[in-house]
């Protein structure tokens, strides 16, 4: 049955219903009991397996093909009529060329198969910030995860009524084939084409492929912007909350810092930390001329290992119940789920994320590095009362940070919205295993968007510079930071987690005028006493001095990276980003 009379949506469905030729059409109305069909659907083929109920209630495991673990960058496509709208960042193919292409893929694709209609809605239904979407797909796990995800079901269509404004999903498992694995993007007909995957990241396809590559152009074009950013409110013990926006690449601490909780000596003043989102942010300029953010997902795909009691207590707490994990340890003695870094007694009796039969001492890995769990927002200990406030949280300061082991001081202030943006831009990040191919290489990844802008970096920078001209004062103070700094022996030096709100509070202190700062060659670095490192066991103020340090050789070593950076640009790049650059020259010299 039909979910909706939407022409638009209902001549689209029968177009890709009759080129991928399922068995069967299911419209996915959001109900418990059909998501609950599914499951069991599921469960009877091996796709999800039903975890201890008393210990982990409503939670399943999921494995991915060995050879499907996380998002594929160098096959992922912005499919704009012009090349040139990619920008040198894109893989860029010519839509004609993309359809024609992934049709064949796709033509009889879903034989023998069921076909799921998914209606679902980035941000609370029917708020006016809010975008509809609809994902065909063959996958159970994909509706299932799509329903932690998203605001999922027939409400969607009751709120999108007759419009054409709704972005337009295909995704096929196929053959897992990975020499015709395709993420294509179309940004100009609001459509997202995938196949030949079933992780995560490249078919969830509310999250990356709309929420930041479809959004981020329609961003452009609508005056707003959607950001791979985590939203957090810091409460100060009189109540009042400040909203901070934070940008760091995949598996650099979005989540970690989004639900953090303060050190002790912060939760007896009466300190709070409050999650409003953990991985997007979808931003605009409200009606008193502030920027204010709304994160349009409506649950957690957190990086699993790593992730324990002590490193972040929410996000575990977040997973105890309706929760999907997906490539971890499975425990068989007690049904139950491990990864590393979850505590110090790994199972013996396991089955490792490749579904084989794993031994903890064989020194291989049990839970693949980027194993995620699927968790409801709702289930966070400290989500914020604002998570489904349409309107959003307003911004007090915007915070860049990345993966590096030198260079990148703990914390900086950029100057002005336009060194802001210049220090966004030339971010830069070790990168992880988020994303296939070589882990722990260095690499420019603006905004932490390098793999999720959906048009040209150059005219997505102009676009930053533009808000800022349209914000004047109101704009957010913009900040960079770096938990990563490495001592000789390779070991983090700032203790960070639960640590870092020491840094925000700096941040916050910064926004209100609070503290003075250290012009440096970059920007405003803190003096060490501003940040209080009152009980913090073994990390001396020498250590924070270090980890505050500007080397101007450092620095200048960096310049060559970002020239050669900008230099793909070629007139793209905003002058207002080369006279950044041409200042930091200077005050190096
Ligand atoms: P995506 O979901 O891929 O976008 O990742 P994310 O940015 O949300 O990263 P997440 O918070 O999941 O953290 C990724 C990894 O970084 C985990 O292994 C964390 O344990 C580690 N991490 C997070 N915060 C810190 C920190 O402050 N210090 C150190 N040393 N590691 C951290
Ligand atoms: C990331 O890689 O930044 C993620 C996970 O948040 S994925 O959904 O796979 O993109
Ligand atoms: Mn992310």
């Amino acid at each position: 049955m039909t979910l909706t009379k939407n022409k638009h949506v209902l001549t689209w469905v029968d177009e890709m219903i009759a080129l991928v030729k399922p068995d069967e059409v299911v419209w996915i109305d959001g109900s418990e009991e059909q998501l609950e069909e599914l499951r069991k659907q599921a469960m009877s083929t091996g796709e999800i397996i039903k975890l201890n109920e008393e210990k982990l209630p409503g939670c399943y495991l999921h494995r991915t093909d060995p050879n499907d673990v996380a998002r594929v960058e160098h096959r992922t496509f912005i499919c704009s009529r012009k090349e040139e709208d990619a920008g040198p960042t894109n893989n860029w193919m010519d839509p004609q060329e993309a359809y024609t292409k992934l049709g064949k893929i796709f033509d009889g694709a879903m034989k023998g198969r069921t076909a799921y209609i998914i209606p679902y809605s980035m941000g609370p239904i029917g708020s006016p910030f809010s975008k509809a979407g609809v994902e065909i797909t063959d996958s159970i796990y994909v509706v299932l995860n799509m329903g932690i995800m998203t605001r999922m079901g027939k409400e969607v269509f009751e709120a999108l009524g007759d419009s054409n404004d709704f972005v337009r999903g295909l995704h096929s498992k196929a053959t897992l084939d990975e020499e015709n694995k395709y993420i294509c993007h179309f940004p100009e007909d609001n459509t997202i084409w995938s196949v030949n995957s079933g992780y995560g990241g490249n078919v969830l396809l509310g999250k990356k492929c709309f929420a930041l590559r479809i959004a981020s152009y329609q961003g452009k074009n609508e005056g707003w912007m959607a950001e791979h950013m985590l939203i957090l409110g810091v409460e100060n013990p009189q109540g009042e909350v400040k909203y901070i926006a934070a940008a760091f690449p995949s598996a650099c601490g979005k989540t970690n810092l989004a639900m953090l909780i303060p050190p002790e000596i912060y939760r007896e003043k009466g300190y709070k930390v409050w999650c409003v989102g953990d991985d997007i942010a979808w931003i605009r300029i409200g009606p008193d001329g502030r920027l204010w953010a709304v994160n349009p997902e409506n649950g957690f795909f957190g990086v699993a290992p790593g992730t324990n009691e002590k490193s972040n207590p929410n996000a575990l707490a977040s997973t105890r119940q309706g929760t999907i994990f997906t490539n971890v340890v499975h425990n068989l003695d007690d049904n139950t789920v491990w990864w590393e870094g979850l505590d110090k007694n790994p199972p013996t009796n396991a089955i490792d994320w490749k579904g084989d039969k794993w031994d903890p001492a064989s020194g291989t890995k049990g839970a693949h590095p980027n194993s995620r769990f699927t968790a409801p927002a709702k289930n966070c200990p400290c989500i914020s009362s604002e998570f489904d406030n349409g309107k959003g949280v307003p911004l007090t300061a915007i915070v860049f940070g990345g993966r590096r082991a030198k260079t990148a001081p703990l914390v900086y202030q950029s100057r002005d919205w336009e060194n802001g943006v210049f220090v966004g831009s030339i971010m830069a990040s070790e990168t992880t295993a988020a994303a296939t191919g070589a882990v722990g290489v260095v690499r420019r990844d603006p905004m932490a968007m390098l793999p999720f802008c959906g048009y040209h970096m150059g005219d997505y920078w102009k676009h930053w510079i533009e808000m800022g001209e349209k914000l004047g004062d109101k704009a957010p103070k913009i900040f960079n930071v770096n938990w990563f700094r490495t001592d000789d022996e390779g070991h983090f030096i700032w203790p960070g987690f639960g640590d870092n709100l020491r840094v925000l509070e700096w941040i916050i202190n910064r926004c209100e005028g609070k503290v003075d700062a250290k012009e440096t060659a970059i920007g405003y670095v803190p003096n060490a006493d501003d940040i209080n490192i009152e009980g913090l066991d073994g990390f001396t103020k020498d250590q924070l001095e270090g980890i505050l340090e500007v080397d101007k050789d450092l620095w200048k070593n960096e310049i060559a990276g970002i020239e050669e950076f900008y230099a793909k640009f070629g007139d793209k790049l905003p002058k207002e980003l080369a006279k950044e650059l041409d200042t930091l020259k200077n005050n190096l010299k």
